[in-house]
């Protein structure tokens, strides 16, 4: 067996030799963390079928429990985004306390306005006034909700468009859609902000209201500066170059966060880093390069036959590995490199960034964080599968870990 502590040192000693700081790059990684989604613990499938999973949270308060265990292994997840009405509760304050009993945080309020029958033909869109004043009165509710659980921003992906030409009138769907959201803005709390989000298609097919990075913007520039976009991996046609949206968004001080997942054909939501890892990395590079704090970060994923919880840790340490890679580059030789004019010199540097093991970098970090050195083999060590198999199989209101908080 390889030993891990020699080859941690092997590698920090030739980052050092190459000039990498490496215990800022330590510093930095240490400080790195992406909110994980209460809705990607629970059963998701297909349109062709659901398949159950043993252990799959029955409330908000499991899949909490879920999130904790990803927190505690891979010492990088410490806030949860929530779907409202998906994730409902009576009393948010005792939401609120669950989440600091295990040592979590909330992160984004994610309002559903894609469900409810009445929204057949647009939520904020849709051309009846009564409908729209419903979608907007939730949209405040989840205002409330953010306020209760100490959140502080609204992630919102619009389901709304149309399946047919002719079936409304863009341009009257924009200006209902501006009004809409002007009214959300309007009522935001201070420190809070908007996240626009956008989608090429689905459930819409012939014309989504907020399709790209374009329509998603052009909003946010309305509304005010607290509105900024939401990138989400598996929200672009095929080929789109999602590094240089990135880059653009950060350029306007648009940028307003990620959902990230990985997709081969359409909104797939699989495994981060899963199916193009380059051009997570090349993200990240985008965010290291923007030289201010990190945007929100978090996953946004649906296991439909993967083990949940331990999909969910994978994709933080294939998040956790493209930061570490992101931050090795060279960027004073990338900067001489582009002075120079030199077509191949930067994506040298970039790859030799890319190509670098880092997994002996993270797994020291994370140790030093109290977290796991291999956190998917602690998880199959664990046995937390097995028991939140065993604790809730019943229909009980069993709670895995710090009692029940019903
Ligand atoms: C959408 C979009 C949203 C997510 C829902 C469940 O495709 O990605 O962000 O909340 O799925
Ligand atoms: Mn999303
Ligand atoms: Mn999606």
């Amino acid at each position: 067996m390889t030993d891990p502590t020699s080859e941690y040192e092997s590698l920090t000693i030739r980052l050092s030799d190459d000039g990498r700081d490496v215990a800022r790059i330590e510093r930095e990684l240490a400080s790195f963390a992406v909110e994980t989604p209460s809705w990607g613990y629970g059963d998701s499938g297909t349109r062709f079928g659901v398949f159950p999973q043993p252990g799959r949270p029955r409330d908000v308060f499991e899949k909490i429990e879920d999130a904790a265990e990803v927190h505690r292994l891979t010492g990088a997840a410490p806030a949860v985004a929530f779907h409202f009405p998906w994730d409902e509760v009576e009393d948010y304050g005792v939401l609120r306390d669950y989440l600091a009993r295990l040592g979590l945080r909330v992160g984004a309020i994610n309002p559903n306005l894609f469900e409810d029958p009445d929204y057949r033909l647009g939520s904020l869109t849709n051309p009846d006034a009564g409908i729209r004043s419903k979608a907007v009165d939730h949209l405040l509710a989840c205002v409330e909700i953010a306020l209760a659980l100490g959140g502080d921003a609204q992630s919102l992906w619009l389901a709304d468009g149309t399946n047919y030409a002719g079936q409304d009138d863009l341009r009257a769907r924009r200006r209902r859609l501006e009004d809409g959201l002007g009214r959300l803005y309007e009522r935001l709390p201070e420190g809070h902000e908007l996240l626009v989000e956008y989608k090429l298609f689905e459930p819409a097919f012939y014309a989504t209201d907020i399709a790209d990075w374009g329509s998603a913007v052009l909003l946010c520039q309305r509304l005010g500066p607290r509105a900024r976009v939401l990138v989400d991996l598996g929200h672009h046609a095929q080929g789109v170059n999602v590094e240089q949206i990135v880059a653009l968004l950060a350029h306007e001080e648009r940028l307003g966060g990620f959902h990230f997942n990985n997709r081969k054909y359409a909104d797939d939501d699989l495994i981060v880093g899963s199916v193009n890892p380059l051009e997570l990395f090349l993200i990240l590079c985008e965010l290291v390069n923007a030289d201010r704090d990190l945007p929100r970060l978090t996953i946004d994923q649906s296991h439909n036959i993967e083990p949940k919880v331990q999909a969910m840790v994978l994709s933080v340490l294939n998040l956790q590995e493209a930061y570490a890679k992101a931050l090795l580059v060279d960027r004073d030789a990338l900067a001489a490199a582009h002075g120079a004019g030199d077509v191949l010199a930067g994506h040298e540097i970039l790859l030799d960034a890319y190509n670098t093991d880092v997994r002996p970098l993270c797994a020291a970090v994370r140790t030093r964080k109290g977290a796991a050195a291999d956190p998917v083999a602690e998880l199959r060590a664990s046995g937390y599968s097995e028991r939140i198999a065993a604790a809730r199989s019943g229909s009980g209101a069993a709670a895995i870990s710090g009692g029940s908080p019903r």
